[in-house]
């Protein structure tokens, strides 16, 4: 689909209800709602799903937006949603529009925008918008940089293109305050986040050399640190940064004896091949799936299903 006629199909819509994926990041929260500013600055009604998962940084931004519950939508829009599976708890469908960027788009929507090149959802929505209204005002700049920035890790994954850069210096331009988001996402972190990472870096392991680091969090690390589930965003980029590493995992213990973990890698070796071994899947340098095992029995499973998927 055009942006130019997805830009009509909202135009000609309205009581439009917004959906972010569950554990929502600043992609989906910062797109749908500064999707949902711009519908409204057009006189429309618009809300965000009320999502659960919504983390204290983010909870400032997306408050003036979410629905309450006597709201009624006529036309329900994802943004950032790859599948049904991504649904917010509560949320069952159906959808008439999909605004998304995942190559894995599995079309459960009635009509899909998707562009899969784009680092963030927050660069289609940047186009909608300047589609729909001819421009963005300065808190859909805030919330655009939002989700553009957090989708690069600030613009330094290998996701980031020229587009996205170009997306940023036009929102900058637009008014966003780059530097305050910047301190307070990227250069801050609670002393329980710092005291947790510490744990995790302290107890990692190497194994081939130190090609494969696998790091731990334990239940009894999070209790130690005081940590939260706000504390826990992006723990599984820890491993990769250890000088050597061409295969980083992060194995999360979730509950007693079941742990989530995730894979990431370089272009030597498939992510995905790794996971698939335990029933998950994701891309190619980034995948995940569940084991129920304590961390040590996992870790032991990994290292075993790395040497068979690595030859
Ligand atoms: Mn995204």
């Amino acid at each position: 689909m055009e942006i130019t006629e997805c830009a009509e199909i909202l135009k000609s819509q309205n009581d439009i209800l917004l959906i972010t994926h569950v554990r929502p990041d600043g992609d989906t929260l910062g797109s749908a709602s500064a999707l949902c500013h711009a519908l409204r600055r057009m006189g429309k009604r618009a809300y965000l799903f009320p999502n659960r998962g919504v983390t204290e940084n983010y909870m400032d931004y997306t408050a003036p937006y979410v629905a309450p519950v006597d709201f009624r939508a006529k036309f329900t829009v994802s943004v950032d949603v790859a599948d049904i599976g991504l649904f917010p708890d509560g949320f069952n469908g159906p959808v008439d529009l999909c605004i998304d960027h995942h190559p894995s788009n599995s079309g459960y929507a009635a009509q899909t925008l998707l562009r899969e090149k784009r680092a963030a959802c927050g660069e289609i929505v940047l186009e909608l918008l300047r589609a729909m209204c001819g421009d963005v005002d300065r808190e859909e700049a805030d919330l655009l940089y939002i989700a553009v920035s957090t989708d690069t890790g600030c613009f330094c994954y290998a996701n980031t293109t020229a587009e996205t850069l170009y997306a940023a210096a036009y929102l900058v331009e637009a008014g966003a305050d780059n530097k305050g988001i910047n301190k307070k996402i990227f250069r801050t972190a609670t002393k329980e986040r710092l005291a947790l990472e510490g744990m995790v870096y302290t107890g990692m392991h190497q194994y081939r050399g130190g090609a494969v680091t696998i790091a731990s969090v334990t239940l009894d690390m999070m209790e130690r640190a005081g940590a939260t589930e706000s504390d826990c965003e992006d723990l599984s980029a820890l491993a990769g940064k250890v000088k050597g590493t061409k295969v980083g995992v992060t194995i999360r213990e979730m509950e007693p004896g079941s742990c989530k973990v995730s894979v990431r890698t370089g272009t030597e070796v498939n992510a995905s091949a790794i996971c698939a071994k335990f029933g998950g899947g994701g891309h190619a340098m980034a995948a995940g799936c569940s084991i129920e095992a304590g961390c040590t029995e996992a870790e032991r499973l990994l290292v075993a299903a790395i040497d068979e998927v690595w030859k």
